[in-house]
């Protein structure tokens, strides 16, 4: 196994690519989906099943792990993935977009942002010099600059200032992340839907140096056609020869969209959280396990899915452990869905490698216009 972290890119197709990220922890192939593990575990997932799904790297949360058990904790515990038994590839984000979205009281200065904790109230200081910090207790494979993603609505010039401060934040994540061989350090882009932001942005932290890019600052309610109207020159103005990470992304038709446009690797709550609210996610689109008419439907969710819940169970069973509020149920769904996302991907990375990543593109979408069954 390698000791350093690299990305060989071994076929394109249009602007997506297909390769391999290769860490001391294990390779990630490309395009990947990354599930989501914020607290130290995928919610209603055994760590060995998420494997099973076909993850090859989990995210994790600096603001949560921070906030509970604590990074000094995890560390002295032997770090996250002995903590949480996933030996494998592990990203973790930096914690400012947390901060934005789930903590109480704030105050965001250019040192960085004070915040109380959605838990117990608790005051905590995140910058990028402490970020980086708590990233490497935690062991992080992939650690994520400190940045801030503006919330929706912002003006062009509100955009613009907090992706400059981003930019220096980014320096100072650089600064402080150091030397790590084996781990890697991601930039993130930012700049809302503004082309000539997003290109200095990406100029900035091209100039800085990362081992990846993250894109930053989209799927925050700007719809996906502006979304895509963004990936369509966004990507371009990264390296051609390191990842590229879209941040909180996202529906299946995102991803797809996303990888067509050039994208390397996603994370999303979608596939677990609508697991456990009885959303299930299959080629012919969004199922609702709760709806009345499962109730006496012997079928899988889908005949043509080699998951547990698809293989072993029926619909009138998922139906009826959702309604009676079973931990099966939650269990059931999240496994299914995040084994269709994976199936998805690596339908994607087939395609590529096989330059029939439009014939794929097209079936995927004449499968779901035709709606479940
Ligand atoms: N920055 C960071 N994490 C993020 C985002 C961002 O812009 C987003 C935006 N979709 C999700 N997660 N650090
Ligand atoms: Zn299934």
């Amino acid at each position: 196994m390698s000791t350093k972290f690299s990305f060989s890119v071994s076929a394109v197709d249009g602007q997506a690519r297909t390769g391999v990220i290769s860490t001391p922890r294990g390779e990630i192939r490309t395009p990947a989906f990354m599930p989501v593990g914020t607290a130290a575990t995928v919610k209603a997932m055994m760590p060995e099943s998420v494997r099973a799904t076909g993850a090859d790297i989990l995210l994790g949360n600096t603001y949560h792990l921070m906030l509970r058990p604590g990074a000094d904790r995890i560390e002295r515990l032997g770090g996250l993935h002995k903590f949480m038994n996933w030996p494998r590839p592990i990203l973790t984000d930096s914690g400012g977009f947390q901060v934005m979205s789930l903590s109480g009281l704030r105050k965001l200065t250019e040192e960085g942002v004070t915040f109380s904790s959605h838990v117990d109230g608790s005051k905590h200081f995140l910058s990028p010099e402490t970020s980086m910090e708590i990233q490497r207790k935690l062991g992080s494979d992939i650690v994520m600059c400190f940045d801030e993603c503006p919330a929706l609505p912002a003006t062009e010039a509100e955009v613009a200032t907090s992706m400059r401060m981003s930019m220096r934040w980014a320096q100072r994540s650089r600064d402080a992340f150091g030397d790590r061989p084996g781990h890697a350090l991601f930039g993130i882009q930012q700049g809302g839907v503004t082309r000539e932001l997003r290109e200095e942005s990406a100029e900035a932290l091209r100039a800085i140096g990362f081992d990846g890019y993250a894109i930053g600052g989209l799927a925050v309610g700007e719809g996906q056609e502006a979304m895509f109207g963004v990936l369509d020159y966004a990507p371009g103005f990264l390296p051609e020869d390191k990842p590229r990470y879209l941040m909180g992304v996202g529906k299946p038709d995102d991803i797809v969209g996303a990888v067509v446009r050039g994208v390397d690797m996603m994370d999303c709550v979608l596939p677990s959280r609508s697991g456990r609210t009885g959303q299930a996610w299959t080629r012919r689109g969004q199922v609702n396990i709760k709806n009345a008419r499962h109730a006496d439907d012997p079928r899988p969710l889908d005949e043509h899915c080699s998951c547990p819940a698809c293989s072993q169970y029926s619909r009138a069973y998922l139906h009826h452990v959702f309604r009676s509020g079973e931990m099966i149920s939650g269990m059931l769904l999240t496994w299914h869905n995040l084994h269709y996302f994976q199936e998805l991907m690596a339908g994607l990375r087939g395609a590529i490698a096989a330059g029939r990543l439009g014939a794929f593109v097209a079936e995927f979408e004449s499968q779901r216009a035709e709606g479940d069954i």
